[in-house]
């Protein structure tokens, strides 16, 4: 086998919302393995603290303002990475929110806007990015779905209904696009330390453990939380050659939680 199938040189990739957290880690191992990194952010602070983080590893990044829910902002964003960077090879729709909020005290316009970011989003920048995969014969769509796109637990309706359907969307665009050569699977983290997630693991005004740290911890086969770097090397699998006939697929990358009832207390 020819290991330069694992390589992205030559190849354009976007990954939404990566100025810090999971979508940074994927894109860092995407320049490691040869690719131009484009990314986006909400706001001109946020963007400069990607660039420097970015330059900080070495790795010259463009970045473009651009709310991932505003279809009109997406379109123009990839005309101008078109113009700028070149066309899109590689897709990752990272950019994500959660809201923890019992269902019964959730406004619908908060549900809105978690599905809004972490469903519609996934399908208008996909939409935007498609054509010019299909004109260049290849394109690689990676969708960061959740343990929650198959369980649900307490608080978390809203994220999970929407990655839920994010998993859908990934087999739906396989379904669609796959006899244009484009692949789109999802990974699925489990639960990963990052911002996201620091308020699940606060330590108690006692100095012990959040008691959700603890039970994850237990949850994990693992025995420990993930870190951002170990989503890349599936990132990279799943944007390279390698993956070429691996499409519609979920890669769960959560340390064993998903096959495990959990440890006796
Ligand atoms: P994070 O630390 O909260 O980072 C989320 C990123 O998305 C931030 O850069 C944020 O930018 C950006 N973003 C949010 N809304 C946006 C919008 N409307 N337009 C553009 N960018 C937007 O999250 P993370 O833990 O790295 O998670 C990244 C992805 O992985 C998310 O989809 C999340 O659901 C998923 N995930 C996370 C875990 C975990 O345990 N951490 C597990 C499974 C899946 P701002 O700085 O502007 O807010
Ligand atoms: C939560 C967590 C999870 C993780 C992740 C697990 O509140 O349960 O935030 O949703 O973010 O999605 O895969």
């Amino acid at each position: 086998m020819d290991m330069n199938a694992f390589r992205l040189d030559g190849k354009i990739a976007w990954v939404t919302g990566a100025s810090y957290g999971i979508g940074f880690a994927i894109a860092s191992a995407f320049a490691a393995a040869g690719a131009t990194i484009v990314f986006n952010d909400r706001g001109q602070e946020q963007l400069d603290r990607g660039l420097e983080s970015y330059a900080k590893a070495g790795i010259k990044a463009h970045g473009y303002i651009c709310d991932v829910t505003d279809e009109e902002a997406v379109q123009a964003t990839v005309k101008k990475i078109e113009e700028e960077v070149g066309t899109v090879d590689i897709l990752v729709n990272n950019a994500g929110i959660i809201k923890r909020i019992p269902m019964l005290e959730m406004s619908a316009a908060d549900f809105r806007a978690v599905v809004d970011v972490d469903l519609n989003a996934p399908f208008i920048v996909s939409k935007a990015v498609i054509p010019g995969m299909i004109r260049k014969g290849h394109g690689k769509i990676i969708n960061i779905c959740s343990m929650m796109s198959e369980l649900g637990r307490e608080t978390v309706s809203a994220y999970a209904a929407a990655k839920g359907g994010l998993k859908m969307l990934t087999r739906n665009i396989c379904s669609e696009y796959g006899e244009a050569n484009i692949q789109c699977n999802g990974i699925g983290p489990g639960y990963i330390a990052t911002p996201q997630t620091a308020p699940l693991r606060e330590r108690q005004p006692d100095g012990s453990r959040h008691p959700f740290d603890q039970f994850i911890v237990s949850k994990t086969p693992a025995a420990r939380w993930g870190t951002p770097e170990d989503l890349q090397g599936p990132a990279v699998f799943l944007a390279s050659d390698a993956s070429n006939f691996v499409n519609g697929h979920i890669l769960y990358v959560d340390g064993g939680i998903l096959a495990y009832i959990g440890k006796q207390p």
